[in-house]
């Protein structure tokens, strides 16, 4: 252990997770180290939850995080009815449910944007800072485990910190951090990274001694990421996506080896980047968040050289053997603050193309990440729109139909709107990809259906903007039907109309 908490000043504030959650008072608000099921504190919220399940006296607190937590803390939290609110992004059933039926508050946020607003003090100031670490240094560093999410800003603007130490992780993962922060708004420097491998922080996160009230063993790994193995469809999706760079790079508009890489969470996604592992593309480098299975895959097959997230999110055996063998990962990965990941300033600068999800996308390009059937939350809009909005192409994938086709993921009006045409360069399904730049809406329109749409629901889409057409307009809509695909979803359970279904 000692080789792990190697200041010694530390020993006097081992405490049991019990301990450390018996300080946590009802009213206050949380700062939790995780980001996509990695790197989380794990010990002391759990044990949060059990102290208040023996005491039964009403308690809630603000949980703020990286993003996605694992280890059921979120499930349990949110079963436990414990969580007033939550930010800046979440993906657990248990959870979503209470935030669709009213009873938890969530905020939607732009992973980029929560480091500034705690900073601005826009925010419940964060009593409690707790975050999973694999070492504390000689001088009192905290070395973070698979993730840095927010734990920076945490440590830096809570009142009191906790540290996790978790024995279990490899130890391995100290020197893959690199932790900056920006100054305050007004008094701030360009932030110094013209390259994806480029060090400009420290490699850990330097915090005061006399604000760390507890340490906490732990021995628990992150829990494995779910994600599902490609499949035809998605493998159609990174065929397309991976034919239309090879057509940006003969037009001279990306080098060889493209440009940085980001890719959002979930399936398709990593399907996606899985999808560069049979083309030509070598050299190429990762600018993203999460870095998820196909990442490690790309690595090992001497495609990626170079990759810099804010979080390792495995599946089980894949974590299994990246833990064993992190020796050969080391010197060409580095863990950042979601801050930096998903820095404007950044994407700009570094012009990445940017890989994320729809739900559904519209015949104009305005894509919901986010809200299924216009209101019931999925996840949240996590780092999509840092990325979309500033990205040198900003690519979003979907199947073209959902629940067996009873869907269309192409509709004539999004039913709610995270990335508006503006931040829209590309959109492909497992049809074809429809490239926008450079279009009008009325432009747009037809290129979308036909790209892009599944054929059931074809001629359905061009019925509606022949009709849309008729009332004029730059982007010509039929509002008392703009809608109506959702509402015969709700009503009928589909979003095919009769008298094509008959056809
Ligand atoms: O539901 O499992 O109940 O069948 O949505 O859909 O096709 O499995 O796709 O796992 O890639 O997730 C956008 C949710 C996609 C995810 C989203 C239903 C579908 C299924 C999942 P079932 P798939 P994925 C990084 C960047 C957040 C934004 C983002 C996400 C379920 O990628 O949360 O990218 N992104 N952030 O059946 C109704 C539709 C539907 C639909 C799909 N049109 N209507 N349901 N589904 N399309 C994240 C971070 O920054 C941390």
């Amino acid at each position: 252990m000692w080789e792990r908490l190697r200041d010694k000043r530390m020993a006097d504030k081992i405490v049991t997770a019990e301990e450390a959650a018996s300080w946590i008072e009802d009213g206050m608000t949380i700062g939790l180290s995780g980001f996509t099921r990695a790197g989380d504190a794990k010990a002391v919220p759990l044990a949060l939850v059990e102290r208040v399940k023996k005491e039964n006296k009403p308690f809630g607190v603000n949980v703020y995080t990286g993003a996605s937590l694992g280890s059921d803390v979120d499930a349990v939290m949110a079963e436990a009815g414990i969580v007033k609110k939550r930010l800046p992004f979440q993906a657990d059933p248990v959870m979503r449910k209470k935030i669709n039926d009213g009873s938890m508050a969530f905020v939607d946020q732009h992973l980029s944007h929560t480091a500034e607003l705690i900073r601005q003090g826009a925010m419940d100031a964060i009593d409690y800072a707790i975050v999973e670490a694999v070492a504390i240094t000689e001088d009192g560093m905290i070395i973070p485990a698979t993730s840095v999410g927010n734990s920076n800003i945490f440590v830096d603007y809570a009142k009191h910190v906790i540290i996790e130490l978790n024995l279990a992780q490899t130890a391995e993962l100290e020197g893959i951090h690199d932790i900056y922060t920006p100054e305050v708004q007004g008094e701030r420097e360009p932030i110094p990274l013209t390259r994806v491998d480029q060090r400009m922080g420290t490699a850990g996160i330097v915090v005061d001694f006399d604000k760390i009230k507890g340490i906490v063993l732990t021995s628990q790994l992150d829990s494995p990421s779910t994600i599902v193995e490609p499949d035809a469809e998605t493998a159609e999706i990174a065929a397309h996506l991976i034919a239309f760079l090879r057509e940006e790079v003969k037009a001279g508009r990306l080098p060889e080896n493209l440009a940085p890489l980001q890719s959002g969470v979930g399936s398709v996604a990593n399907a996606v980047f899985n999808g560069f592992l049979d083309s030509e593309f070598t050299d190429l480098t990762v600018y993203s968040e999460v870095l998820q299975d196909a990442v490690f895959d790309l690595l090992d097959a001497g495609k990626i050289s170079f990759a810099s997230g804010c979080s390792i999110t495995l599946t089980a055996d894949k974590m299994q053997y990246v833990s064993e063998n992190f020796a050969k990962y080391r010197d060409k990965l580095l863990l950042r603050p979601q801050e930096i990941t998903n820095h404007p300033e950044i994407i700009r600068r570094l012009g990445l193309i940017a890989i994320n999800t729809a739900i559904e996308a519209d015949i104009y390009g305005n894509v919901n990440s986010t809200n299924v059937l216009g209101s019931k939350m999925m996840n949240g809009i996590g780092g999509s729109g840092d990325f979309a909005r500033n990205a040198r192409l900003s690519i979003f994938v979907t199947k073209s139909i959902a629940k067996g086709g009873k869907v269309s993921s192409i509709v004539p009006f999004s039913s709610h709107v995270d990335h508006t045409e503006h931040d829209v360069d590309i959109i492909v399904t497992e049809q074809g990809l429809a490239d926008l730049r450079g279009l009008a809406p009325r432009e747009r329109a037809l290129k979308i259906i036909e790209n892009c749409a599944h054929p059931m629901y074809r001629e359905q889409l061009k019925a509606y903007y022949e009709e849309a057409l008729t009332r004029g307009g730059h982007t010509p809509h039929v509002l008392e039907k703009a809608f109506s695909w959702h509402v015969r979803y709700a009503q009928e359970g589909t979003m095919l109309e009769k008298k094509a279904a008959v056809v």
